[in-house]
């Protein structure tokens, strides 16, 4: 189901606020990080606040809003502007935005281009200061303007087809749905995530799968560049990242693919993992570790020992107990039961 676009009573307060976290986000601080975090939270609670702000105190009322972001709403919402933006939006973090989006460039690269005298895409097509371009952030400059444009919903829905009936003709027992943004029904997607797997009833499975379908979408000219590819096609979880397109039709732009593929038994976790969207994940997850359960793309764990010096390291990698079906783990975990497009922030 399509989304309708909400009326926002402080649209132009949201506005505001996305525009200064988008430039903290283009910095590397682990401060700037902070911020990015809290102001995501504010606009999610402004969006979905009914009336027009009037006051500090209405402003510092909102969940999420602290003292220093209800001065900022207040100074929005009275003079129609915010002189943060002005003052973090320096040269370094203009020219560093820019150069994040380039597929295969990050904060620390974009940065160290900043320091070698880097200005603008220019100068990084002519390795200004001696940078050295990889060949996927090579295609990242070349195909810029495609990537960082999100993709018509009727597109992705296109293109999706297509792959599913070429992989649908090699093994008719496949599993192959769209995740991401498509399936929680948005109307335009920054890429096209694509989740495969494979019903092992009958003993087999699509160990192998993913490689005869990418030569295949590449043989149609569906596939146009790799920029990520598995190392061992032999597994069963794979992750291939690339970009594809709609053959034949003039001045289609290249759009950005994920194909992942995952064990069977696994799917349930997977499909909660790859529809997201991020903060809900986010949440299912926070609400798995409460219960002494860990959950990740395949499911639901219990008995994992975590190194308390490093939370990241698991000491003990537990057993699964839900991942068959999203229903299962929603249930093991208490939360009631949500549909993809209800899964937003
Ligand atoms: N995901 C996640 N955490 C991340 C990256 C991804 O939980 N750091 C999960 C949730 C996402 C899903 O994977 O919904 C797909 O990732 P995408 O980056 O493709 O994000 P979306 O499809 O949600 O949005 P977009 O329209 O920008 O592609
Ligand atoms: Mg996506
Ligand atoms: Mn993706």
């Amino acid at each position: 189901p399509q989304l309708p676009t909400k009326e926002c009573a402080n649209q132009d307060v949201v506005d505001a606020l996305e525009q200064l976290m988008e430039l903290h986000k283009a910095k590397s601080s682990e401060d700037d990080r902070w911020r990015v975090f809290s102001y995501g939270k504010c606009i999610r609670a402004l969006k979905n606040h009914p009336k027009r702000i009037k006051s500090l105190s209405q402003a510092r009322a909102i969940r999420g809003v602290g003292e220093k972001t209800a001065m900022k709403i207040m100074e929005i919402i009275e003079t129609g502007g915010l002189k943060r933006i002005q003052y973090e939006n320096t040269e370094d973090v203009e020219a560093t935005k820019i150069f994040q989006g380039i597929y295969g460039v990050g904060r620390n690269t974009a940065f160290a281009w900043y320091a070698n005298g880097c200005r603008t895409l220019d100068d990084i097509k002519m390795c200004k200061g001696g940078i050295k371009v990889s060949a996927v952030q090579e295609i990242g400059i070349k195909f810029y303007d495609d990537i960082n444009t999100r993709i018509p919903r009727a597109e992705v829905q296109e293109i999706f087809d297509r792959i599913k009936s070429v992989a649908l003709d090699m093994d008719p027992k496949l599993f192959i749905e769209v995740m991401g943004s498509f399936r929680r029904g948005k109307a335009d997607c920054g890429d096209i995530d694509v989740l495969i797997t494979r019903d092992t009833a009958d003993g087999k499975t699509h160990a192998g799968f993913l490689s005869k379908l990418l030569d295949e979408l590449h043989e149609l000219d569906i596939l146009t560049e790799d920029l990520s590819v598995p190392d061992d096609y032999s597994d069963l979880e794979l992750c291939y990242r690339g970009l594809c397109m709609l053959p034949g039709l003039p001045g289609a732009r290249r759009r950005r693919i994920d194909i992942l593929c995952v064990p069977w038994e696994c799917r349930g976790g997977a499909l909660l993992y790859y529809t997201g969207d991020d903060i809900f994940n986010r949440a299912m997850r926070m609400k798995a570790n409460v219960l002494g359960y860990s959950l990740n793309q395949r499911g639901l764990y219990a008995g994992v020992v975590r190194d308390p010096k490093d939370r990241r390291v698991k000491l003990h990698g537990g057993s699964i107990i839900a991942s068959e079906t999203e229903e299962e783990i929603f249930k093991v975990l208490g939360v009631p039961w949500q549909e993809p497009h209800e899964r937003v922030r």
